[in-house]
């Protein structure tokens, strides 16, 4: 499946689509929408703080992908867990963690979720069972499996999400962990969030083959290619998954298409890529597309999803505030949380 497939999609699969509804009622229908509509104005303002310079580092933005956070979260009960790479601000507000503790958090205050040390690339909290944010591509899949091994050894009846960018495939770790967690039963979802793009170099020039579900089949894993612009094809597709994991405890290797409207971060001007590629993105982009069913099924009025997008903007403003009074962190607590003191003498 590639974005040509998109072009028509300006709907929602309709037989997907009415099977999802029913299952979960208008009200989950609009929770959903109001949570991909909080992660798209708080990745928008965080860009906008990023560039009146009150967020430094790295920044990447999860706009365009919306669908796949808040699909996938609603197949997941709170004892279950999360983790992820550095593209994961929507992660992390799917999983509970406040819009004002993310926002610290990417200011570098006190308040952050990890405690301003962190930044965008590290947002942390394991009372929402949310273990990162992590910076180096891959890194973080074995720890999927690690977490994934806990959970069944202690009968936590839990599954662990693990999500990855298309550039991870590539990664020796990646391969590792899929063989480990398939001999192993290990209940495990890997998501590929496959926006197309692994910085600026585009997935049929990363990757030997484009069709990337096939890479589970080396480990003869359960595995699917999901449209990630539809968030009802998303939550039934992870929910085959996510079901096979809690019952059986067999792991599932999902390709999820979307893309990614901004650059891969703050400081990339993306011209890797056509306006008209990125117009033609937007165009079935995943807000729209459920906003239009929302609207057509008359599960609410235009009014009514208007005031929830006002209500979103006032919780992001909301968080800017808090994120700007939340002071640093006291430079004497440096130190802390790390494995070797700063003034120990070296052998
Ligand atoms: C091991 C490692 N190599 C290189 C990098 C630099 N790097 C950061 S993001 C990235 C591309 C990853 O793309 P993808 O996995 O598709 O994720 P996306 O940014 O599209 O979400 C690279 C090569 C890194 N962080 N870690
Ligand atoms: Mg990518």
């Amino acid at each position: 499946m590639s974005l040509e497939k998109f072009k028509n999609s300006t709907v929602l699969d309709p037989k997907i689509a009415k099977r999802v509804h029913k299952e979960l009622g208008d009200e989950k229908v609009i929770d959903m929408y109001r949570e991909m509509i909080l992660l798209r104005r708080f990745e928008e303002v965080a860009g906008r703080q990023y560039q009146m310079g009150k967020i430094k580092g790295f920044c990447h933005l999860y706009i365009g992908q919306e669908a796949l956070a808040v699909g996938a979260k609603a197949t997941l009960e709170d004892r279950d867990y999360t983790i992820s790479a550095y593209r994961e601000h929507g992660h992390a507000i799917v999983a509970g963690i406040t819009p004002n503790a993310v926002m610290a958090e990417l200011f570098g205050k006190v308040d952050g979720c990890s405690g301003g040390r962190g930044g965008s690339m590290h947002l942390f909290d394991t009372t929402k069972n949310f273990y990162g944010g992590w910076g180096i591509v891959g890194g973080h899949i074995p720890t999927a499996a690690g977490m994934a091994f806990a959970s069944k050894y202690n009968n936590e009846d839990a599954v662990t999400m693990c999500y990855f960018g298309d550039g991870s495939l590539h990664q020796g770790v990646f391969h590792e962990t899929l063989n480990m967690a398939a001999m192993w039963d290990l209940p495990c979802v890997f998501i590929t969030e496959n926006n197309h793009y692994a910085m600026g170099t585009s997935l049929d020039r990363h990757s030997a083959i484009t069709d990337l579900q096939k890479k589970a089949v080396g480990y003869d894993m359960d595995h699917d290619c999901i449209d990630g612009q539809d968030v009802f094809a998303v939550y039934e597709g992870i929910k085959k998954a996510v079901d096979r994991a809690r019952k059986k405890n067999r792991p599932t290797f999902l390709d999820i298409i979307t893309y990614r409207y901004r650059g891969h971060s703050m400081s990339d001007p993306a011209k890797y890529r056509t306006k008209d590629e990125l117009n033609d993105a937007q165009e079935v982009g995943p807000i729209i597309r459920l906003q239009n069913f929302i609207l057509k099924q008359k599960i609410a009025d235009k009014e009514t999803l208007d005031a929830i997008d006002k209500d979103v903007k006032k919780i992001v403003k909301e968080s800017v505030k808090f994120a700007e009074a939340s002071p640093f962190p006291d430079p004497s607590t440096l130190t802390d949380h790390t494995y070797v003191e700063w003034n120990s003498p070296i052998d």
